[in-house]
């Protein structure tokens, strides 16, 4: 029954290019046949019991991912965690969960109505992670959500699926700088998240990261078919620490500005 980490992150990996055609041609620019090392990949969801970050976090658990770091996000009211594995050629985790309790009754009263919509029977099998909106959503409850919470709108909209993947810089043959990488991308017409600048983060922080603005992919609301930002890629260059090792952990305020990668246009 249980899937090997490798298929899953390979299934995680088809059902993100689904809707993230981007991913797959940025694939061919920048690695040009060769493999793609992934930094990360990034989940979302609701702090609900069975479906709240900790809930979420034990099939990373299960494969054998320690928890490395925590993160707050005080205006998005979000918190985060960070996993690694053992095998440090598996891509880390990064999972946010929203504070609903910090969240206005009207968007309790949406995000309820979905979640009571998810058959719960799902929820033992990793597969679950890469299974979507288990909801029907109107564009009318999308609007309203959007109104306060992009990230409430995105999980309405996109529910359980990697929310990106994020390519290592390190590891790339061709490329020396995320500079380098982000000139190649703006020259093959995509384009990169300008909030908080195109780079966030240094080498002081040890952890430069970029990311695209997310592919627009059309929803089926029950009210109607709408193209909104869906799933982005992420590009990150780690630095090392004074032990010689790369340093593994994200930065808050880099993180902050990530997140507006799903946003329909940045520097709100
Ligand atoms: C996560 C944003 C933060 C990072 O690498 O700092 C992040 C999200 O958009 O869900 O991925
Ligand atoms: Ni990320």
């Amino acid at each position: 029954m249980s899937q090997s980490v490798n298929e899953f992150f390979d299934r995680l990996w088809g059902n993100y290019i689904e809707i993230t055609p981007s991913a797959k041609k940025i694939h061919q620019v920048l690695g040009d046949g060769s493999d793609i090392i992934n930094d990360h990949v990034a989940f979302r969801t609701f702090n609900l019991p069975g479906i709240n970050l900790s809930a979420l976090a034990s099939f990373f658990t299960d494969m054998g991912y320690q928890e490395k770091g925590q993160y707050e996000f005080t205006s998005k009211k979000l918190n985060a965690k960070h996993f690694e594995h053992v095998d440090s050629t598996l891509p880390k985790v990064f999972m946010s969960e929203l504070k609903l309790e910090l969240c206005s009754d009207a968007l309790n009263n949406i995000v309820n109505r979905l979640v009571a919509q998810l058959d719960r029977s799902l929820l033992g099998d990793s597969r679950f992670l890469y299974s979507g909106a288990h909801w029907q959503v109107s564009y009318q409850d999308y609007l309203a959500l959007l109104e306060e919470s992009e990230y409430a709108a995105w999980m309405a909209a996109f529910g359980y699926r990697a929310n990106h993947f994020t390519v290592s810089v390190n590891h790339l043959k061709q490329f020396k700088t995320l500079q380098d990488v982000n000139r190649v991308l703006k020259d093959n017409g995509f384009s990169l998240n300008q909030s908080g600048g195109e780079i966030k983060g240094s080498s002081e922080v040890m952890l430069e990261q970029s990311s695209t603005m997310a592919d627009k992919h059309i929803v089926k609301f029950s009210d109607g078919e709408r193209a909104i930002p869906g799933c982005f890629y992420e590009f990150a260059y780690r630095y090392p620490q004074a032990d010689g090792r790369l340093y593994q952990g994200f930065v808050e305020a880099s993180a902050d500005k990530i997140f507006e990668s799903t946003h329909s246009h940045t520097g709100r």
